[in-house]
């Protein structure tokens, strides 16, 4: 056994960036989340390109004019301040060079440096970054029957919209051979007279119709950019095969409006959302994905992204520099200082990948949701991972025209929308109804809110991998759903009462820096004894995530699976068999490995890690370095808050940590 090391994991490993290693530098923010230290990532992928983008980094801070000035003396376009850069860092892009070419341009770069008043400048590299989903259908042209009844919206009644009866993810009445009631119970939320009034959620995509006549009202036009072309108008590009109606779909699911005769109705009717134009480009920089998640963070709220690393099975990926600052500093500081909720979906790399080796669900930062269809099952593209916090409904299980039905380009609609994508607006729409509910929640408040209020409901795996498990405080997950489907009435009825969450803290918890070898056929345990900062400023008693920051190699790094067990005895998933992945060296570096599955729980004692070939063919590895980090409260969250119900998921975690208390 090899017992953790006290103190400060820094310095130890800081190497080399060869093709897909990732330096990846757990970020932790600070106690009660204020300081926006947000420790970077940084990594070129194997596959990268560089773009005519550049990040310049000024001596002091500049305006836009100066920047702009700067910037045509050598060619360029300014395009504007970077998020969290102080007004010191800019975006600019060459006129005339390509969008992308493999090497740089030290040409560029030095040109721009011998500005006295440049400091760095950085060629951007591309990579790619592909919606989640299938791919679009063109829709038929729907003739269906509807009976208007504008005017009031009278609690209880159902909406009259013509597609609302499609909407079995809204309620489900059992059409299409869905199972009854298995649905986001928005109905309860609504008859509370919640419908999103007054929160905006970005849809960051490939535009949105927004004259489209279900969304043109609810359309929030001073929260929305273009980041792609660089103008006010996020409008999607036209292409013949609708390629790009990705985000008009995901945005009708969202805030379609209610009683208007067309289409559906969105989770949160009376929601504004905002249009982020940044995919449907050559190549995605570091540059936009940073000023789309950092955009006008005081007027939007919930930011929802359906997009990712590309889910072959083989990809680790995640937000970069400028981007992973961009996050926190939305987290820290977006909502005025309650912090910006980030919905991501999970991936649909199916039972081939797993979403923790995707940088943006797996974050902490993030909200990560999978789907489930309507009887209950994991849609087939499903991946999942330990990361995952809850579920919303993605397609139908028989007839593909089950899909989700929402709002389609130029005014129409579609009953085909489906994959994680149309999971994680479902998600974002129902967060709009908590916050509407209670607008003082910050975003940790919706991640708690989120596990108590979500449930087991009918899902379930169609393959019996993965089974329902209750971790150490009586709170029940499944490595596929997380805690299970989102609940939107019994999510505001909880809001309303809630009263913020305690201060949270990090602990560094241990870690082990030695390399383990690993060998097929047996498994590797690597044990770290913890008291979890008791005493310091840092101690964490009961447990929101936990990471596993992990560097590893592998003769063959997709048949390597590690798991990880709380002292409670949780045993969490946190990388899977990927069997696409042939990787034998670069393996993970600093690899942040997250799981939901401990929350609630107290992190004293033994955690244990087990590394392990899933692999008939003999293969070998090494467990180079683990260490482990904490994030979590001091004091026992939801001690002002009365449970509804003895059975309760809130009733269940208060009486365990009352218990554990009395001990
Ligand atoms: C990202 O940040 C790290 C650490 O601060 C730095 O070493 C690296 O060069 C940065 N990468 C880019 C592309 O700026
Ligand atoms: C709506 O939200 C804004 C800021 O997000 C706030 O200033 C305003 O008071 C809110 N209005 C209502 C009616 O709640
Ligand atoms: C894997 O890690 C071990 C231990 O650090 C090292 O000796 C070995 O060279 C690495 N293998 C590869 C392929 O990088
Ligand atoms: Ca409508
Ligand atoms: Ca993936």
């Amino acid at each position: 056994m090899v017992f953790a090391a006290w103190g400060n994991p820094s310095g130890l490993l800081m190497f080399l960036v060869c093709a897909l290693v990732v330096v990846f530098v757990t970020n932790v923010p600070s106690a009660v989340a204020k300081s926006g230290n947000a420790a970077p990532a940084a990594f070129n992928g194997r596959n990268d390109v560089f773009t005519s983008s550049f990040l310049v980094r000024f001596r002091r801070s500049v305006d836009n004019d100066l920047a702009g000035e700067v910037a045509a003396r050598y060619g360029f376009d300014n395009i504007g301040p970077l998020v969290g850069g102080n007004g010191n860092e800019y975006h600019f892009k060459h006129r005339t060079l390509p969008h992308a070419r493999t090497r740089r341009s030290i040409t560029h770069t030095r040109l721009l440096k011998s500005h006295p008043l440049v400091h760095t400048a950085v060629q951007q590299p591309g990579f790619k970054r592909v919606k989640r989903g299938l791919r679009p259908a063109i829709p038929a042209i729907h003739g269906l029957p509807f009976e208007s009844t504008f005017g009031a919206k009278p609690i209880g009644l159902e909406p009259s919209d013509p597609y609302f009866p499609l909407q079995w993810y809204l309620k489900n009445t059992g059409q299409n051979g869905g199972k009854m009631r298995l649905d986001l119970n928005v109905q309860a939320a609504w008859d509370q007279g919640i419908t999103g009034k007054n929160v905006t959620t970005a849809i960051m995509d490939d535009g949105v119709d927004y004259m489209h006549p279900d969304l043109k009202f609810n359309y929030n036009a001073e929260a929305s950019y273009d980041f792609s072309s660089n103008d006010p108008f996020p409008y999607p590009r036209y292409t013949d095969d609708w390629f790009n109606s990705h985000g008009t779909r995901c945005a009708g699911e969202v805030a379609a409006a209610r009683d208007n005769g067309i289409c559906g109705v969105g989770v949160a009717y009376d929601s504004k959302i905002a249009g982020i134009r940044m995919l449907d480009q050559p190549y995605m920089t570091d540059l936009i994905e940073a000023n789309s998640m950092g955009h006008e963070p005081h007027k939007i709220h919930i930011y929802s992204a359906s997009w990712g690393p590309t889910d072959d099975g083989k990809t680790v990926d995640g937000p970069r520099n400028a981007t992973m600052r961009a996050i926190v500093q939305g987290v820290n500081e977006g909502r005025n200082g309650l912090g910006n909720i980030y919905v991501w979906a999970s991936g649909d790399g199916g039972e081939e990948d797993d979403c923790n080796c995707d940088g943006y669900a797996a974050s902490m930062w993030t909200i990560s949701i999978n789907s489930a269809i309507n009887d209950g099952q994991n849609a087939h593209y499903d991946e999942s991972c330990s990361s995952t916090l809850a579920s919303t409904f993605s397609n139908g299980a028989k007839d593909p025209n089950t899909g989700v039905a929402t709002t389609d380009l130029y005014g129409k609609c579609t009953t085909t929308h489906s994959g994680t994508s149309a999971a994680a607006p479902e998600a974002a729409g129902v967060f709009a109804l908590a916050l509407e509910a209670n607008p003082s929640l910050t975003w940790r408040d919706i991640q708690h809110l989120t596990v108590l209020t979500s449930k087991r409901n009918s899902l379930f795996d169609a393959k019996n991998r993965f089974h329902w498990t209750m971790n150490g405080v009586g709170l029940e997950f499944n490595h596929l759903f997380g805690f299970g489907v989102l609940d939107a009435g019994a999510m505001v009825t909880l809001s309303k009462q809630w009263r913020s969450v305690p201060a949270r803290y990090h602990c560094e918890a241990g870690e082990i820096v030695e390399p383990n070898p690993i060998y097929t056929g047996r498994s590797m345990f690597l044990e770290i004894k913890t008291d979890s900062c008791k005493g310091t400023d840092t101690e964490v008693n009961y447990l929101e995530h936990v990471q596993a920051v992990i560097s590893a190699n592998a003769t063959r790094r997709g048949d390597l699976e590690l798991f990880l067990t709380s002292p409670m005895g949780t045993r969490s998933m946190i990388l899977s068999r990927r069997a696409n992945d042939d990787d034998h060296r670069d393996g993970f570096t600093k690899w942040p490995f997250m799981t939901t599955h401990s929350w609630g729980e107290y992190p004293h004692g033994t955690w244990k890690l087990e590394a392990r070939f899933n692999s008939p063919q003999p293969r070998s590895g090494w467990l180079i370095e683990w260490s482990l980090v904490l994030h979590g409260t001091k004091e026992a969250p939801y001690r002002t808050l009365s449970p509804a119900s003895p059975h309760s998921k809130l009733a269940i975690v208060k009486k365990a940590h009352e218990d554990r208390k009395m001990k």
